[in-house]
């Protein structure tokens, strides 16, 4: 008896035009490049290797990465060691998975990283209160925790999308401004409910202990539903950059009301317009009038493989993966183009699909050498569906650098390379 043997990609596996395939094709076998006939790699595959022969090295206090992963950094275009503003960038091209290391995490300051001794500093919650509290750290370490799986986006990642021309950036360049990590603390709501809330309170000033006083208002109904007083990042204490020994974490809201250095919650009656939501951090829309207090990220996603810097090596299947994460909750869909936005086939989300968290994305993709311009689209649980870039701008203008989430476009050309292009 003859069996006609399946190929290993049939026509009913696409998706949509440009080449996506369904899900399981992976699941299909044969598709692997390297066989044990063809091995490339030089070395015989099962030849006693260098390492093999000696004990390897002894143990170390704090582990770090192989030596061979030393392009995985964060980068920024600070001079060096000038210290101040700026911000230091994820690698989000060589990561996987969702959650960022902590050495990864990006950093953004608006005026250095201060040295905060954790005994001497001090959280005060004060304003529209019955009874003032002051906190020590080791006060603070004694209250009940939780832990929350949250992206941290600034309010300009991806600014750069707004101008006339793609800039010639990277997958880091261009949006490395976002991360994601299990962040552990007190929730602020405990602290707030021992301090009494008078029933005039409806908004609180979150204070930083930099020397940029970084503040912002914050309404109350977001600080007694999910904020923390984050202590732990990634099991680890928060790290100095990341705001050492305590931030606000605010899930879901841009990056810049997640207060480093934590130092001050002052109840108020209104916003107390500081000057870094009068001044920044507003967005200014095509009649001139600007959007003040836009607090949660509109849902977003990024195809981070492929994407520049990383060139592809002939046709054949590759894995497209991607981030996407919403202020708003969970992400419900996100929906995949290899055709500048003709045609789209569903992605397959990795679980866990966390509230205010990266999911990733994967789908298929068999490249037929040809040129291509992969785009991802995220819908949220709202229903709300991720912009283009040119429904974003209609609506918002050119005028501003916050709040980018508009489609994003990799273009593909004939030799694997991969460009920042408009589509
Ligand atoms: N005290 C203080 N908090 C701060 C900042 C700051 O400069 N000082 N930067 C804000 C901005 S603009 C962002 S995007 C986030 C970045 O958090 P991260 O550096 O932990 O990634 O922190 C916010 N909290
Ligand atoms: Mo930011």
């Amino acid at each position: 008896m003859t069996r006609k043997r399946r190929p290993p990609i049939a026509p009913e596996d696409f998706r949509a035009a440009g080449g996506l395939l369904d899900r399981r094709i992976f699941l299909a076998g044969g598709l692997a490049a390297g066989t044990l006939s063809s091995s490339s790699a030089g070395a015989e595959p099962l030849s006693v290797a260098p390492w093999m022969k000696t004990p390897g090295s002894p143990f170390t206090p704090y582990g770090q990465p192989s030596r061979f992963e030393d392009k995985v950094v964060r980068v920024w275009t600070n001079p060096p060691n000038a210290p101040g503003t700026g911000a230091a960038r994820t690698p989000l091209h060589v990561l996987n998975g969702t959650i960022t290391p902590n050495g990864l995490h990006f950093e953004r300051s608006h005026s250095g990283i201060p040295d905060v001794d954790p005994d001497a500093h001090r959280l005060v919650i004060h304003g529209l209160v019955r009874r003032p509290l002051v906190f020590t750290m080791e006060m603070l370490a004694r209250y009940p925790m939780e832990s929350r799986i949250a992206f941290i986006e600034c309010g300009g990642n991806g600014g750069s999308l707004y101008q006339k021309d793609p800039a010639q950036l990277n997958c880091q360049g261009l949006h490395g401004l976002v991360s994601c990590a299990e962040w552990t603390g007190v929730k602020l709501s405990t602290l707030l409910d021992e301090a009494g809330m008078e029933p005039s309170a409806k908004w609180m000033l979150a204070e930083g202990a930099d020397a940029s006083g970084m503040s912002r208002s914050v309404p109350l109904v977001k600080a007694m539903d999910d904020a923390l007083i984050a202590l732990y990042q990634n099991g680890e204490r928060v790290r100095p950059s990341n705001g050492y020994p305590l931030r606000l974490l605010l899930p879901g809201y841009e990056g810049n009301m997640q207060v480093k250095w934590l130092r001050r919650v002052k109840l108020t009656e209104e916003p107390t317009m500081t000057k870094d939501e009068t001044s920044k951090y507003t967005i200014l829309t095509p009649d001139g009038k600007s959007l003040q207090f836009v607090f949660p990220i509109e849902a977003k996603s990024l195809i981070t493989q492929p994407s520049p810097g990383l060139t592809m090596k002939g046709p054949g299947l590759y894995e497209i993966s991607g981030l996407a994460w919403s202020g708003y909750g969970k992400i419900a869909q996100v929906d995949v183009s290899a055709d500048g936005g003709k045609t789209w086939a569903p992605a397959a989300l990795q679980q866990p699909v966390l509230p205010m968290a990266l999911t990733r994305f994967r789908m298929p993709w068999r490249w037929n050498g040809g040129p291509a311009v992969l785009q991802s689209r995220a819908t949220d649980e709202t229903g709300y569906v991720q912009p283009t870039r040119a429904e974003l701008i209609a609506k918002r203008g050119g005028k501003t650098i916050y709040h980018f989430n508009g489609i994003n476009s990799w273009g593909v050309d004939e030799s694997g390379e991969i460009k920042h292009v408009y589509a």
